[in-house]
C-alpha cells in the first residue's frame, strides 16, 4: 500500500521537467529566447481568440500549455534504454509508439516516454523522444566493435539515481526528500559534457560513418539535444524567429496551416557548433568542436483515428511526390504550395472531421445539458444534435516519423543524407527496452470513450456509446 508521504509521480515529473528546462536554458541561451517568444505569441493568440481561451480553460488544458515541453536523447545500448525506462516510470512516463528512422537515413529507432491518461497529461505532459543507436546498421565491422566497446564501458546514470529507482520500485514511490535527490541525480544523465571519452581520431571515424554515431558514442552521457516548447501559433513564431537572431529551418514539418489543427507541426533551428575536447595521445586534451544541440518549437492539433492518420500519411506522401523539401530550403515555397493544395482533401471543419471519423474528441455536457438535464433513451449523437453535449478535439500527444526524420536531418547537415535499407525492428526494440510500447490509438480511443460514458452517465442513462 502506498504511504501518504509519497510524492506523486506527476509531481516528480513536473519538478524534473522544470529542472531540465532551467539547466538547458543556462546551457543553450537561444532556448531561453525561444521560450520567451513562444510565451509572448501564446499570450497574444489567447488574447485575440476568446473562444480558444474558453475551450482550453473549460477542458483544463490552459495551465499545462505554458509548462509544456518535450526533449530528446539518443542512447547507445539496450542496458541504457531499459534503465531509462525504469527512471521515467518513477516520473509516470511510459513508452508510447515505435518510430523507425532508418528509412530516413538515421541509424536509430525510437519511442516517446510520456504520461498516459487524461489527468496525468493535464498535470504535466512532459515527454522525451528517446532513440536507440542501431550499430547493426553500421557497415564497418571494426568500427562497430570499437563503438560497442566504448559504450559498454560508460555509465550514464549515477549510483544514487539507480539506487533511488530501485527504492521507488520496491516501495511503490519516493518520499519528498528522496524525490528531490532523484530529480537532481537523474538530471546529471542529461547534462552536456564538453570532454569527450574518445580520441579525436576515433571521433572522426565515428563521424565519417554517421554524425549521429559520433554524437552517441563520443560522450559520457546522452546530453539532452533539444527542449521544445508548445506554441499556439507556429507560423507566427517561425516568422518572428529571425528578429530574435534565430534562423529557423526552411519549412515547418507536418500538416499545412489550417483552421482546425491536426496532429503536430514542428520547426527547429540548426544545431550549434560547440567547443569540446578529445583525449590526446599522451593524456592531454585536444581542442575540437561538436554539433548536436538545437532548438525546436511545435504546435499540437487533434489526435487522428487510424482512418484520419491514413489520410494524413497518404496526403503527405502525395505532397512529397510533387516536391521534397530540399535541405538548403531552395524549394520551400514550392513545397508549401504543394502541401496546402494536396491537403485541401482533408476536411478543415470540426463537425466534418468528427462526422467522417477522422479525429478523436472529448465530449462534455453543454450549459444547456447541465441546466435541463437529459432524459430519454438518447445516444451521444442525438445529444450533440440537440445541443446538450459538446465536443473538443483531443490533443495529439505523440510524434510523427517523417517530421522527426526532418528534424534529425536538418541538424545533421546537408551532407549527411545516407541510405540505409529500411529495417524497422520493433521486436528488437521492445526486447532492448524490456517492455512493450503502448499503442497511441488505443489510448486516445480510451479517453474519447470515457468522456462519452461520463456524459451518458451524467444523464443517468444506461445507453451504451454508439
Ligand atoms: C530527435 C528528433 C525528433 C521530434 O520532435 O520529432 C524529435 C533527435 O534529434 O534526437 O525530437
Ligand atoms: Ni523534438
Amino acid at each position: 500500500m502506498k504511504e501518504k508521504s509519497y510524492v506523486s509521480a506527476d509531481e516528480i515529473r513536473s519538478d524534473f521537467s522544470a529542472a531540465m528546462s532551467a539547466m538547458y536554458r543556462e546551457e543553450v541561451p537561444a532556448y531561453g529566447t525561444l521560450m520567451s517568444l513562444v510565451a509572448q505569441v501564446n499570450a497574444e493568440t489567447l488574447a485575440a481568440d476568446s473562444h480558444l481561451r474558453r475551450r482550453l480553460e473549460e477542458t483544463d488544458s490552459l495551465d499545462r500549455i505554458s509548462e509544456e515541453r518535450h526533449g530528446a536523447i539518443r542512447l547507445g545500448t539496450p542496458e541504457e534504454l531499459s534503465m531509462m525506462r525504469r527512471v521515467f516510470a518513477v516520473m509516470g512516463m511510459y513508452p508510447v509508439g515505435y518510430y523507425d528512422l532508418s528509412t530516413a537515413g538515421v541509424p536509430v529507432h525510437s519511442t516517446a516516454f510520456r504520461p498516459v491518461g487524461d489527468a496525468a497529461l493535464k498535470r504535466n505532459p512532459f515527454r522525451v523522444f528517446t532513440s536507440l543507436l542501431r550499430l547493426d546498421l553500421i557497415a564497418d565491422a571494426t568500427l562497430r566493435e570499437e563503438a560497442a566497446q566504448v559504450l559498454a564501458l560508460r555509465r550514464i546514470f549515477t549510483d544514487r539515481a539507480v539506487e533511488l529507482v530501485e527504492k521507488a520500485e520496491q516501495d511503490g514511490g519516493l518520499n519528498a526528500a528522496d524525490a528531490a535527490v532523484f530529480v537532481r541525480e537523474v538530471l546529471e544523465t542529461f547534462r552536456w559534457h564538453d570532454r569527450a571519452i574518445v580520441s579525436a581520431d576515433m571521433y572522426k571515424r565515428l563521424h565519417d560513418a554517421h554524425r549521429l554515431i559520433a554524437d552517441v558514442v563520443s560522450f559520457k552521457g546522452p546530453h539532452i539535444n533539444h527542449l521544445t516548447p508548445r506554441t499556439l501559433d507556429i507560423d507566427k513564431v517561425q516568422a518572428l524567429m529571425p528578429e530574435e537572431g534565430i534562423a529557423p529551418k526552411a519549412v515547418v514539418e507536418g500538416p499545412p496551416t489550417r483552421k482546425c489543427a491536426i496532429l503536430l507541426r514542428q520547426t527547429s533551428f540548426k544545431a550549434l557548433e560547440e567547443p569540446v575536447s578529445f583525449i590526446g595521445d599522451s593524456g592531454e586534451w585536444k581542442a575540437g568542436s561538436h554539433t548536436a544541440r538545437f532548438g525546436e518549437i511545435e504546435q499540437r492539433g487533434i489526435a487522428l483515428t487510424p482512418k484520419g492518420r491514413a489520410l494524413y500519411d497518404r496526403l503527405l506522401s502525395d505532397t512529397r511526390a510533387i516536391a521534397r523539401p530540399a535541405a538548403d530550403g531552395s524549394n520551400a515555397a514550392e513545397y508549401e504550395a504543394a502541401l496546402a493544395k494536396v491537403f485541401e482533401a482533408f476536411p478543415d471543419d470540426w463537425h466534418e472531421i468528427r462526422k467522417q471519423g477522422l479525429g478523436y474528441f472529448n465530449y462534455s455536457l453543454t450549459e444547456l445539458g447541465r441546466a435541463t438535464g437529459i432524459t430519454g433513451d438518447t445516444g451521444i449523437e442525438a445529444l450533440v444534435e440537440s445541443g446538450h453535449v459538446q465536443f473538443d478535439p483531443i490533443v495529439y500527444e505523440d510524434f510523427l516519423p517523417v517530421s522527426a526524420a526532418g528534424i534529425f536531418q536538418s541538424n545533421l547537415g546537408d551532407d549527411a543524407a545516407q541510405e540505409f535499407v529500411a529495417s524497422p525492428n520493433q521486436v528488437m526494440f521492445e526486447r532492448d527496452l524490456g517492455a512493450g510500447v503502448l499503442d497511441e490509438f488505443a489510448h486516445y480511443a480510451g479517453i474519447e470513450k470515457a468522456s462519452i460514458e461520463e456524459c451518458l452517465g451524467a444523464a443517468g442513462m444506461a445507453v451504451a456509446a454508439e
